[in-house]
């Protein structure tokens, strides 16, 4: 049977190189794939037939994952080729060039990029060929690189061109608040993010920060690295796509997140928790009831984002349970959760809650110190307090770019100082749109006629405010 459903999964620089390592590993598990594309020995069957969203199936009994890795780079894509998993992929899904783009946007976008493109849009072209009912792209990356943030923004237009209205969801990691690898890297992540604003459908957020500290109070692990963080963004990754994955009695695909998490086109940041996270020593956490699990869902201290939701206004709260778990209990999880002091909704939103449940059970990875439980929940949240996060990074953008400092790497690699100005404008006015949002119901209709507008004559309000600036 063949789902019309399929997905393309696009990992993109060295971030969403390895976070794929980590989703395809555990795809594999949960479906009962062999590390080389095989059914595992001991299953006659693989999971579930709807695993042809994700994995193409050419006829010699192998399954191969519909994604690609690309990098400007090959070392990381190399790693993963002396891997375990390294025969999972066909060679030409891995795409590497000679030399990274130097944690400088332009060298991604507008120099080293662009030599990768053709040969990306040509594979991609055979990935889609391979689907006969194509639903979308799932985008990983990190947007603090040069290869994350550059040449992401041009495989979303490339993405556009060729694919129109197909979703684009992507998984991105935005530099952290204390901690980031990079001096430049809010300028590369202003920039990307100005750059695909209204070509992504959605965002879904996580920072290295919120996740180290989880991973630090929560696992039993002395030395954390990038695996354990992965591991338990797959997890998130894992509970959005299950539904597309697994047959469940309250499925939520693709186009339903967008519809119910993103009320105007640029409020498309949602912010993601998980719970449990919890070792083997620590049973609580395995027998976690739906009630409990959905209140430390609503724990800001569990959040992938680093922001304090009790500052700001749920727009919308999509539950993805998975496990043993029955919509009885999951109404009155919510019912109690709607009563809690500091969650509260923008008054435009009366419903708020979208539901998916999937009776699979979460899967751990063994080794990776996390504890198999018999329930688990991913909550994506579009809320104002996101608002915090940019305002972190536009203040950070804002000292570099007051003195023009680290801009002659961008402009030497063909960029214009324009592009800076009109980012910084842009995420300013997302900025601003989060927090009118969250006041009255007045400013969405304005922020429904803009949109409006933006269609109708295809000019971006914003191009015409950054236009206004330059003449003040
Ligand atoms: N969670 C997580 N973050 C990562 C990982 N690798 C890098 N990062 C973060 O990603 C940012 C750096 O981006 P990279 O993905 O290394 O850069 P790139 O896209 O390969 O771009 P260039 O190397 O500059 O060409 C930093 O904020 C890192 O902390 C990873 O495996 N997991
Ligand atoms: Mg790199």
């Amino acid at each position: 049977m063949s789902s019309k459903r399929q997905c393309i999964s696009l990992h993109v620089g060295q971030a969403g190189v390895q976070l794929g390592a980590a989703c395809w590993q555990l795809y594999c598990v949960e479906h009962e794939i062999s590390p080389d594309g095989q059914i595992a020995t001991n299953s006659l069957s693989p999971k579930d037939e709807n695993l042809n969203a994700f994995f193409h199936q050419p006829g010699n009994g192998k399954y191969i994952p519909r994604a690609m890795m690309i990098d400007l780079e090959p070392s990381v894509i190399g790693q993963f080729q002396n891997s375990a998993y390294r025969d999972l992929f066909h060679p030409e899904q891995m795409i590497c060039g000679k030399e990274d783009a130097a944690n400088n946007y332009a060298r991604g976008r507008h120099t080293v990029g662009k030599q990768l493109l053709s040969t990306v849009s040509e594979r991609l072209r055979i990935l889609s060929e391979n689907c006969d009912g194509l639903m979308g792209f799932l985008i990983f990356h990190s947007v603090g690189g040069g290869t994350g943030s550059g040449f992401n923004a041009l495989l979303m237009e490339e993405l556009c061109n060729s694919f129109g209205k197909k979703s684009k969801l992507q998984m991105t990691i935005y530099p952290s608040p204390m901690i980031s690898t990079a001096v430049v890297e809010p300028y590369n992540a202003i920039l990307t993010s100005h750059s695909t604003m209204y070509e992504t459908d959605c965002s879904f957020m996580v920072d290295n920060e919120a996740l180290y500290d989880i991973c630090r109070r929560k696992l039993d692990v002395d030395r954390l690295t990038y695996i354990h963080l992965n591991r338990l963004i797959s997890q998130v990754v894992s509970s959005i796509t299950a539904s597309l994955r697994f047959d469940g009695p309250l499925n939520v695909d693709l186009s339903e997140f967008q519809t119910n998490l993103v009320p105007f086109p640029r409020i498309h940041f949602p912010l993601s928790t998980y719970a449990p996270v919890a070792t083997a020593s620590n049973a609580d956490h395995n027998t976690m009831s739906v009630a409990e699990l959905t209140t430390e869902c609503f724990e800001p201290r569990n959040q992938l984002v680093t922001c304090d939701p009790r500052r700001g206004k749920y727009m919308a709260c999509c539950l993805l349970y998975r496990g043993d778990v029955v919509p009885k209990d999951v109404n009155y999880a919510i019912a109690s959760i709607k009563q809690k002091h500091g969650v509260e909704f923008v008054d435009w939103s009366p419903t708020g809650f979208k539901i998916g449940i999937n009776y699979q059970p979460p899967i751990v990875i063994p080794g990776n110190g996390q504890a198999r439980v018999q329930r688990a929940v991913a909550m994506l949240s579009n809320t104002t307090a996101i608002a915090e996060a940019w305002s972190r990074l536009n203040r950070q953008f804002g000292l570099m770019y007051k003195k023009r400092a680290f801009l002659h790497w961008y402009l030497g690699e063909g960029m214009e100082i324009d592009e800076f100005r009109e980012a910084r404008v842009d995420l300013a006015v997302l900025e601003m749109d989060y927090a009118e949002i969250s006041k009255d119901t007045v400013y969405c209709v304005y922020l429904f006629l803009v949109c409006v507008y933006e269609k109708l004559s295809k000019i971006k309000a914003t191009q015409l405010l950054t236009e206004g600036i330059r003449y003040m």
